[in-house]
């Protein structure tokens, strides 16, 4: 993966200057043309008007004069180029010894100087005051105006789903009075057999709800979807053959056998996941008066779907056979950073998975290593807030890191993972973040993370904070899954589940 950025090398100069007297030239030699057919014309008027007389082609002595000032100013636009403008191959840095020297914001020193003791100030002074930093430089605020309408209706319901094993709902969450406006579809398999609420995994997925299990009864999701032909999407719109295409990353049917719900929703349902300047999401829902895109400091697409998240909480907490008060959020990749964001601003979520959430996510921003902010900020300019794009190449000037963001889910028990060979997401970053949470869950008398090394290769680690690093690539394993049941199970189960 390469692209271009620009930079000012000499060479690069000399060749821009070759281009633009170039340019010059031919610009001057049409000019010359069109003067040219003028005289010619001309002369012939008056050739018929019996006229004609010597041309005086002085003209030409203005040539050297106007050649001369043809290059003076193509040297003039070279020296005046702005920084930008000589393409380059932006590379990411995988070399440990390249990693930059860093300092981490502290998390217990507060903007004033204050040093936070306990928890009380931890929640009244410093916690807001990040949560604060990040909306403002990172995932954008979430306006307070908009119609924060939201009702919804069970559409569909399978009491036999799976064999006979689960039930299956479709909940349409409508963001406006009528039906016709934007709305999301929540989907929930709960276990079938359970005699009382269950907790539950509540997710956005990639490619529709349809996507996540091959059982053709799931209403197919119509929305605009990113290209992929192996996920059967055909001109950004799903097709019968991508029923069932990530159900890898979905194992249902374990997830009911251990007595969990899973609860999931289309990401696009909130805001397609493209730059198109904001305006097919949920966020012109919240525009005042002829606003048409967020301010600089307003939220992007993550925010806008950290914010369905939450609207889908809203339902789950009312759902019966739920039990409200334990839902974990998860979410992979940038729908982890997603989860993060969630379980950040929503204290109601009872515990947080992010799966190969890297830059933006997990990882810490500062050591740039593998994405860094510069490139997940040229390829995906929507995801974040517009003031994000002052830390291109700048990752020390950010107010935060992404520990930070991680230790506004204490005192609730947090899960991070990477992947052994999705270095892009910089496992690293990812474990050192996760470790760094510690002081606040220690404020809380907790065990954050049990270790200062980084464990090895699929060799889980976890007290009130988990982490592991999954052998294989960039994905959702079943061996994710059992791990997130099992510190679920740890932190969520205060008694055997019924069968
Ligand atoms: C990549 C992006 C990552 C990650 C990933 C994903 O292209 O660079 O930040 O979010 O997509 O979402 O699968």
């Amino acid at each position: 993966m390469s692209y271009c950025i620009f930079q000012t090398e000499s060479g690069s100069l000399s060749l821009l200057f070759l281009e633009r007297s170039l340019l010059i030239g031919f610009w001057f030699a049409g000019a010359s043309f069109l003067s040219f057919l003028k005289k010619t014309y001309f002369r012939w008027i008056l050739f018929k008007s019996g006229n004609e007389r010597k041309i005086n082609y002085s003209m030409l002595k203005y040539l050297s004069p106007i050649l001369t000032i043809c290059i003076l100013m193509s040297i003039n636009a070279c020296k005046n180029m702005p920084e930008e403008e000589t393409p380059a191959e932006w590379q990411p840095n995988y070399d440990e010894t390249k990693v930059p020297n860093y300092d981490l914001p502290d998390l217990l020193t507060a903007a004033s100087g204050d040093k936070i003791a306990n928890t009380a100030q931890w929640e009244q002074q410093r916690r807001p005051e990040i949560i604060e930093l990040f909306k403002e430089h990172v995932y954008g605020h979430i306006p307070a105006a908009g119609k924060d309408t939201l009702w919804w209706e069970t559409t569909k319901e399978d009491a036999n789903a799976l064999g006979g094993t689960a039930i299956r709902k479709e909940i349409q969450c409508y963001f406006t009075e009528d039906r016709e406006g934007p709305s999301m579809q929540l989907m929930v398999y709960q276990p079938k057999t359970a005699v009382e609420p269950v907790p539950a995994f509540l997710a956005l997925n990639f490619f529709g709800n349809h996507s996540i299990h091959p059982d053709t009864s799931i209403t197919m999701s119509d929305g605009w979807m990113m290209a992929s032909e192996k996920i059967g999407i055909v001109d950004h719109k799903a097709t019968e053959a991508s029923r069932g295409a990530r159900s890898s990353r979905w194992p249902i049917e374990r997830i009911i056998e251990r007595g969990y719900a899973l609860a999931v929703i289309y990401c696009g349902d909130l805001d397609p996941d493209y730059d198109d300047g904001f305006q097919n999401g949920i966020q012109s829902l919240f525009y005042k008066e002829g606003q048409t895109a967020p301010a600089a400091n307003e939220w992007g697409t993550i925010g806008a779907w950290s914010w369905g998240l939450s609207r889908g909480l809203d339902v789950l907490q009312q759902t019966p056979g739920i039990d409200g008060e334990k839902v974990s959020v998860f979410g992979h990749s940038r729908l982890g950073k997603t989860s993060l964001w969630a379980g950040a601003l929503d204290e109601r979520f009872a515990l947080v998975i992010s799966n190969n959430s890297g830059c933006g996510g997990a990882a810490l921003s500062r050591r740039a290593f593998g994405e860094a902010v510069t490139r997940i900020n040229t390829n995906f300019p929507h995801w974040f807030n517009t003031n994000f794009k002052k830390y291109n190449d700048k990752e020390g000037d950010l107010p935060v890191d992404q520990h930070q963001l991680l230790a506004l889910i204490a005192p609730r028990p947090l899960y991070v993972a990477s992947a052994e060979e999705d270095q892009w997401a910089d496992p690293r970053g990812e474990f050192l973040s996760t470790v760094n949470t510690n002081p606040v869950y220690q404020l809380y008398g907790l065990d954050g993370l049990p270790t200062k090394e980084m464990p090895k290769v699929d060799e889980p680690v976890a007290a009130t904070v988990g982490y592991h690093v999954r052998s294989g690539g960039h994905d959702v394993k079943p061996y994710d899954w059992e791990q997130y049941m099992d510190f679920a199970d740890r932190h969520l189960r205060t008694r055997p589940i019924a069968d």
